[in-house]
């Protein structure tokens, strides 16, 4: 079945403008958000019945993260059946009336699509496993011992090798995360058929588009060569050599051959690329390429992992976030278009990790979602971010269900005593991928309303506090915040086609930039910092006459010359 949408065409966009380029993307983690039938794991029933509060904030598209058949080894990301939906997400009747609630209100669902690998219980693999011979041997990549070890030094990144000796054939396979979640060889132009021909299968019940998790990983160097293994590791870092390999744009221009062109349903894809540079971006984001329409680039998110990783994390400065931001502005502004995240599943909570979740939680939460949303590119808001949800207060590795964190933990604490535990704990609390998935805070209600039954994972205790429910009104409510962002991308052009110029680039404090277009100009500063920051004179004069506050999340301020913690401000001013 194929509902064909029209795409909710906002204002703010100019014809001939793709749709995509004035939404708003809202990830939705399932097994997180709302668990209808209290079994503990949220699932599709439970979404729709929050799709109103997706709704009221506004929001064009979800991107649900996978619900298909999967032993959740990696919590879906390691597929068994890509036809299926997983029993403990409900039955693809769900889904369908999922796409058609969705759809009644306007809104578009794209589907997470983890085609780098499958999990080691999909058909496909137990028939390559089988034996040497079998047909769907190359389907995955399997290589002799080197020297009785593995084929090469690459590490996987949940810990240990990215290779696993399969004892039938004493071949070695690879698996770039776990050993049950084994790489498909993209090479092989029968894997490459099966999933374009799945793709269609998606996109002909409905689905507007597909995430594509890992994609740039999918053209591995032939020859899997040797990587450089830095200072006290076991293994390499081999990205080198499979990200963004030497197929990798023919496949995904044959993809779009195969799944995207023939279609006039107005889709969107978006790929994941840990490797990618602007540069690459420019590539695989050009309309012109037929590639990709736009891609989640890693470099922000990279800033506070110290020399150790992300679970040894340093101080972000500032001023490295936002000349970063402003190299990605000013990369994609002629060519290929950004996507604009904070927080995803994989990420720690953006108020706890870059701004503060105590004494400015409102201003930092508030702050930090303006300078975002308002800069050009397409933004994801992952769910609970439109609420001001904060990190775990995790206490115990038992807390813990996230196979990175886990095996990280297990790999670190090997040698060290309990000293070195509460480090390794203290570090995994702070970056690890759990903060992002404890259950959606719906409430005040026991278990935040997520569940009523034993949630897989613990809730946060700040529920009490930080919940959907207590941010109805517009008091403090981080839910109406982002609710007036998304409608001031809806409504005003500016926020779609204006040009970014990065103001005081070498302030410590100060996150300021424009965006101006031949009739408009936008100023955004915010005081991303715990101290009153002076405002530059010359900002206060040029800036202080302007028509409108579009925002100030302390209180109805222009541009005062003092800016207080965490205070945003945004102006708006006609010019043409
Ligand atoms: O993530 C890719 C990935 O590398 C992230 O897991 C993250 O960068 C990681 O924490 C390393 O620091 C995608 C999915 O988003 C993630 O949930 C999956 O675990 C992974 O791929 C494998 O499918
Ligand atoms: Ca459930």
């Amino acid at each position: 079945m194929t509902t064909l949408q029209p795409a909710t065409r906002h204002a703010s966009l100019r014809a001939g403008d793709e749709w995509w380029k004035a939404a708003v993307v809202y990830q939705v983690y399932p097994r997180s958000f709302a668990d209808s039938n209290g079994d503990g794991i949220g699932d599709i029933p439970g979404i729709i019945e929050h799709l109103d509060h997706l709704e009221d904030l506004g929001i064009d598209v979800v991107w649900l993260s996978p619900v298909y058949a999967s032993p959740h080894d990696d919590n879906g990301y390691d597929i068994s059946d890509y036809y299926a939906v997983d029993p403990s997400f409900g039955t693809l009747e769900d889904l369908d009336e999922l796409i058609v609630g969705l759809h009644a209100r306007g809104m578009k669902l794209v589907m997470d699509l983890v085609v780098n690998h499958t999990s080691d219980e999909h058909g496909w693999f137990r028939q390559s496993a089988s034996s040497r011979d079998n047909p769907k041997r190359d389907w995955y990549i399997w290589r002799d011992p080197r020297d009785g070890a593995e084929p090469n030094n690459w590490g996987s990144f949940f810990s240990g090798p990215t290779w696993t000796l399969d004892e039938t054939s004493g071949q070695y396979y690879l698996h770039l995360f776990s050993s049950k979640q084994p790489d498909l060889n993209w090479e092989n132009p029968d894997v490459r058929s099966a999933i374009y021909q799945m793709m269609n299968w998606w996109l002909d019940r409905g689905v507007d588009g597909f995430r594509m998790d890992v994609i740039s990983f999918i053209s591995k160097h032939p020859d899997l060569p040797d990587g450089r293994v830095n200072e006290g590791a076991s293994y390499a870092d081999g990205i080198d050599f499979y990200g963004s390999g030497p197929r990798v744009h023919d496949y995904l221009q044959e993809m779009h051959r195969e799944v995207f062109a023939g279609r006039d349903a107005e889709l969107m894809t978006v790929g994941e690329m840990i490797d990618a540079t602007p540069e690459k971006a420019r590539l695989y984001t050009d309309s012109t390429r037929h590639e990709l329409n736009m891609i989640f680039h890693f470099e922000h998110v990279g800033l506070d992992h110290g020399p150790g990783g992300k679970f040894a994390p340093k101080p972000l400065q500032l001023v490295e976030l936002k000349q970063s931001f402003a190299r990605w502005q000013r990369e994609l502004a002629d060519v290929g278009w950004n996507s604009l995240y904070w927080n995803n599943h994989d990420q720690p909570r953006v108020v706890s990790r870059f701004g503060n979740d105590t004494d400015y939680w409102y201003e930092s939460a508030t702050a930090l979602a303006t300078v975002l949303h308002l800069m050009r590119g397409t933004p994801y808001v992952y769910q609970g971010e439109e609420l001001g949800m904060t990190n775990m207060p995790f206490s115990s590795i038992d807390q813990f269900r996230d196979i990175e964190s886990l095996n990280y933990y297990r790999e670190a604490t090997v040698a060290g005593g309990r000293a070195q535990a509460a480090e390794v704990l203290a570090g995994i609390a702070r970056g690890g991928r759990d903060n992002a998935r404890t259950p959606m805070q719906w409430s005040s209600d026991p278990n935040a309303g997520f569940t009523a039954g034993e949630p897989w994972i613990p809730v946060n205790p700040n529920h009490a506090d930080i919940n959907a429910a207590a941010q109805r009104d517009g008091n403090r409510s981080v839910f109406a915040w982002y609710r007036g962002l998304i409608n001031l991308r809806h409504t005003e052009p500016v926020v779609i086609d204006g040009a970014f110029d990065l103001l005081l680039p070498e302030h410590p404090q100060l996150f300021a930039y424009t965006r101006t277009n031949e009739d408009t100009a936008l100023l955004v500063v915010a005081n991303c910092s715990n101290d009153s920051a002076p405002l530059d004179a010359a900002l206060v004069t040029a800036w202080g006459s302007a028509e409108t506050i579009l925002a100030n999340n302390v209180g109805d301020r222009r541009l005062p010359l003092l800016m207080l913690p965490w205070e945003v401000i945004v102006l708006k001013r006609i010019t043409g």
